[in-house]
């Protein structure tokens, strides 16, 4: 008889679904369409029940029921609080009737339970912007990145919608998505140095359910751009002025307008002319604004002043000086002699004149005495300095001999 009822007359709801379509909302209330088969009376809020599939979704209730037509009725559902997953349900208790027919016969059999669920999203949606993994920084490149990723998928998300600031010429970003929630925002640079930072200001993007984006947070969205490239200011020497003889090391300084980093061994070649010109290694300073090139005292050196060997002296030799940007140093000397050349700065004597002839004279003609006193007399460094010593009356008259 059942099977009979059920197809001569129409009672039973046929479907519940969202309207409009779509699924995740923060809506405070939410309509559903309840078909029937066939027209019936006797809907109302009584006969639904709003039920929280998933989640913290409390307080959701049915509110109204409205007829479209005798067989669709609308349904308002408030959505309470929380977020969760919201199903309108049909509660047969046969007090929806096609005529004298309740709704699928006698009993609870026309209950229906299978329609369309909201998903209520009050979730605020929060994003990060951080300097993009394997972003130099500071940084010399035309183009600088950060990576945006929110907390839930968006749409809307687009260029216009990135704050650049900071004290870098200030381009426009432009947004690669990456996935839903992840995207790539680069920044073009200009010959400007300066930071760049990025950020988004809140309600640019929204999520699914149309919850607006707080402002981002970041723990470092700024990058460094450093377009200028180090120069050398001056060379001079940790050594005081003096003349310094064979084994003696002059420690000559390097000073960089800004702090350099090197690798490898960069040479510098001195003034030791005709021959040999000294080449001499870089030592230390990596990272400071200074370089230290020693410079050991060969034993055929002699110089009345030591520079280095012309403005193009200083020379990578297969290493690199170059700023912590990756700008590589201009490497450009000031003329030896000139202002902030070592010559200028340091009056620095090679002499490692034998001068073992003189000494000899001097013991001969002198004494042992006389030749301690001119020894003891030598700057540091020398173990003899030229000079003349003049015989003593008691061995003037002995004749001298050539050695
Ligand atoms: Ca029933
Ligand atoms: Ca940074
Ligand atoms: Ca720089």
């Amino acid at each position: 008889m059942k099977s009979r009822l059920w197809r001569s007359s129409p009672r039973s709801s046929r479907s519940i679904a969202n309207t409009p379509a779509g699924q995740d909302t923060n809506a405070s209330s939410v309509r559903y369409r309840v078909t029937f088969n066939g027209d019936v009376t006797g809907v109302d809020p009584t006969d639904f029940v709003a039920t929280v599939v998933s989640g913290g979704l409390t307080g959701a209730s049915v509110t109204t029921v409205t007829p479209v037509s005798a067989s669709v009725y609308t349904v308002d559902v408030n959505t309470g609080t929380g977020t969760g997953t919201l199903r309108l349900d049909l509660v047969d208790d046969d007090s929806i009737a096609s005529g004298a027919v309740v709704l699928g016969g006698v009993g609870t059999n026309g209950s229906f339970s299978t329609g369309q669920s909201y998903v209520i999203d009050r979730t605020p949606l929060t994003v990060t912007v951080e300097q993009a993994v394997g972003q130099a920084d500071p940084t010399s490149q035309g183009t600088v990145s950060f990576t945006a990723v929110f907390n839930k998928d968006v749409t809307d998300f687009t260029d216009p919608d990135v704050t650049i600031t900071g004290t870098a010429l200030l381009m426009n970003a432009t947004v690669a998505m990456v996935d839903a929630k992840t995207y790539t925002i680069n920044v073009a640079t200009t010959t400007t140095s300066g930071t760049v930072i990025a950020s988004l200001a809140a309600g640019v993007a929204h999520d699914a359910a149309g919850n607006p984006n707080t402002a981002s947070t970041s723990i470092d969205n700024t990058i460094t751009v450093d377009k200028v490239v180090p120069t050398v200011a001056s060379v001079s020497a940790l050594n005081v002025d003096g003349s310094y003889g064979n084994a003696a090391v002059i420690h000559i300084t390097v000073k960089f307008s800004e702090a350099v980093l090197v690798t490898g061994a960069p040479e510098l070649s001195l003034n030791l002319a005709p021959l040999p010109v000294r080449v001499v290694k870089y030592v230390s300073g990596s990272g400071t604004d200074t370089l230290v090139f020693d410079y050991t005292v060969n034993p055929a050196d002699n110089v009345a002043r030591l520079d280095y060997a012309s403005t193009s002296a200083l020379a990578l030799a297969g290493g690199t000086i170059a700023d912590a940007a990756t700008n590589s140093a201009v490497l450009t000397l000031p003329a030896p002699g000139a202002a902030g050349s070592l010559g200028a700065n340091k009056n620095i004597v090679i002499d490692t004149a034998p001068h073992l002839l003189s000494a000899a004279l001097a013991f001969w003609s002198n004494g042992r005495r006389q030749f301690r006193d001119a020894h003891r007399h030598q700057p540091a460094g020398h173990r003899v300095q030229s000079r003349r010593l003049w015989p003593s009356p008691r061995s003037a008259s002995r004749p001298r001999r050539p050695c």
